[in-house]
């Protein structure tokens, strides 16, 4: 079957001016799995690309695919332009099959077949493994499609049919990834530190974050060979020159073991490469004695999601961490030379401004390097948005459903209110003298760089989110909740909360989230 992978045209702020674009890694999983069952594959990133809807459609036309399978990162408000390409593609080419994954449709595949003609098939959960499925029954002169399990399409009637979930795959080093489908590797680049790529090492977490959608979309965590990783990195490094590679795991530290091997692996190489990771404060914490090798196995970023400096609001969200911890993390971090990437929420719970005053003040004390500040999003699968069902929202644009702009209202405030508040919490946090004092007697020419490189980013989407925002404050939302706008039938019920205290926070691993 000719299958051409498409990256929707979806570009951010924060990829036009701040971290760049990075390889569709999804796409090139599915397309290595789809490629060595036979199948000729052909990936068109539309993103990177800057291309526009109608590029899209003409570049459908002239590779004449059989199938064109999409769906983005950046799932959620990647949905919009998305649908819009479909409709395109199915304007100019109508026989091509239509074939959509990743998070978003995963939830949400019965409302998307319901009201999206231009979609033929949903691909639920993983790619690898269902998508290779599909295509074979699609082969078949007579499809017996309600045997693939972890699909969601359209019968002979019009009718929906949603099958059976097809499970975590086991053994995630059995799939080869399509990385030789980038044809021109310099459009990715991060951090300007030259050529950029994604690698996995693990996928799911065994925490139960309220607010996080990413836990129930993987099951349970698992995780591939770390020396295979490793020479994937070294390859990718002496084939393509590639220096910055983010891991796109959600939690890749869950065992200790599995991540020192895998740093052992790279410093023992000494690759000219450095590595972003979200990495779990109490894991920084536990990690102490290893910070060193984490410097010398290249890690130069780490994003840690502290959500909140409140005790209250990190139990509320079942975190498993708190502000010590948070606190500590930061510590360690500047002393082992690490840069540390804060991510803070806003909206999960009702601030006031008293609330963003003690929020500035506890992240100055942290000390950390960047401030990542996000708005609360309640992705219909999460249990935080049942908690928040009766509140409203303020923003009905799935395409703004990306963190950086605030969905849900917050009763106290109003949202432009919000916004200015947030922006001075970045402003503050940027520009504080001691952070600044301490770039400034930084000798090391490499961080200077980095500094000048982040500083110049940081402040390039603040003014293009600050002009976006009041160039549009003058929309009208109609009222609704986040239940009437998600269209619960009935509020899910609330996961029993286990009480913090009564857990050990740095390692509440249990065994049943984690593959064996
Ligand atoms: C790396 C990363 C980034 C990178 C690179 C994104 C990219 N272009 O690849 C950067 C830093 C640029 C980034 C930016 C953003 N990101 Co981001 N990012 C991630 C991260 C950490 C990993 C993504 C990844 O590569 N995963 C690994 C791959 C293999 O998984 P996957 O893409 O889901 O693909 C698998 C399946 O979903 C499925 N699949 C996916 N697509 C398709 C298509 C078909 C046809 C099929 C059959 C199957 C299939 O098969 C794949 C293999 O099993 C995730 C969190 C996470 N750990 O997953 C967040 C995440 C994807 N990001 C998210 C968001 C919201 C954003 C931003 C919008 C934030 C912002 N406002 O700037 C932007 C989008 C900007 C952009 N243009 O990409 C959200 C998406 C939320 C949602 N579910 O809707 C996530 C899940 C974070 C979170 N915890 O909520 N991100
Ligand atoms: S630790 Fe991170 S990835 Fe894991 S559930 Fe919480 S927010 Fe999600």
């Amino acid at each position: 079957v000719r299958v051409l992978l498409l990256n929707p045209p979806y570009v951010t702020i924060t990829s036009r001016w701040g971290v760049g674009h990075q390889i569709p890694l999804g796409l090139l999983m599915v397309g290595g799995s789809l490629r060595a069952a036979g199948h000729d594959v052909a990936l068109f990133d539309a993103e990177s690309r800057r291309s526009s809807v109608d590029d899209v459609a003409a570049e459908v036309v002239r590779f004449a695919p059989d199938v064109v399978m999409t769906g983005h990162a950046g799932s959620t408000p990647a949905h919009p332009v998305t649908m819009a390409t479909l409709r395109a593609i199915r304007r100019v080419s109508p026989d091509v099959t239509t074939v959509y994954g990743g998070v978003y449709p995963t939830y949400r595949a019965e409302a998307i077949l319901a009201t999206e003609p231009a979609v033929d098939f949903i691909v639920r959960g993983e790619g690898e493994e269902t998508a290779r499925k599909l295509l074979a029954a699609l082969e078949d002169p007579v499809p017996e499609l309600a045997a693939v399990r972890g699909i969601a399409y359209r019968d002979e009637l019009g009718r929906t049919v949603v099958t059976p979930d097809a499970g975590p795959i086991r053994s995630l080093d059995e799939y080869e990834i399509a990385f030789d489908l980038i044809d021109d590797w310099d459009r990715y680049r991060c951090f300007g530190l030259g050529r950029a790529a994604i690698v996995q090492l693990s996928r799911g977490c065994p925490h139960r974050c309220t607010y996080c959608g990413q836990w129930s979309f993987w099951n349970r965590w698992r995780h591939r060979d770390p020396i295979r990783v490793a020479d994937e990195i070294e390859r990718l490094h002496r084939e393509h020159d590639v220096r910055f590679f983010t891991i796109a795991d959600e939690n890749p530290t869950t065992l200790r073991e599995v991540f020192r091997t895998f740093l052992e692996e790279l410093a023992r190489r000494a690759l000219p490469v450095k590595l972003f990771a979200t990495i779990r404060a109490t894991d920084i914490v536990r990690d102490a004695d290893l910070l060193d090798l984490y410097r010398r196995a290249g890690i130069l970023y780490v994003l840690m999601g502290i959500e909140s400096t409140q005790q209250r609001t990190i139990e509320a969200i079942d975190k498993r961490s708190d502000t010590a911890h948070d606190e500590e993390a930061c510590r360690l971090l500047a002393r082992s030379g690490i840069f540390s990437i804060l991510g803070h929420i806003v909206g999960l719970e009702e601030e006031s401004l008293a609330d963003f005053r003690a929020a500035s003040r506890n992240l100055a004390r942290y000390g950390g390097d960047h401030l990542n500040a996000m708005y609360a999003t309640p992705h219909p699968w999460t249990p935080f948005a049942a908690e928040v069902g009766n509140r409203e929202i303020v923003e009905d644009d799935l395409a703004r459903w990306d963190y950086r702009h605030q969905v849900i209202a917050n009763g106290r405030l109003p949202p432009w209110q919000i916004f200015f508040a947030v922006k001075l919490l970045e402003l503050r946090f940027h520009l504080r003298p001691r952070r600044l004092l301490s770039m400034l007697r930084d000798r090391d020419p490499s961080r200077r760089r980095q500094h000048l490189w982040c500083l110049k980013h940081e402040a390039l989407v603040f003014l293009a989110e600050t002009f976006e925002f009041l160039r549009r404050t003058t929309r009208r939302v109609p009222r609704r909740t986040v239940r009437e706008f998600l269209g619960f039938a009935a509020p899910r019920p609330l996961r029993k909360q286990v009480p913090v205290a009564a857990t050990t926070r740095t390692s509440p691993l249990r065994p049943d989230r984690i593959a064996p």
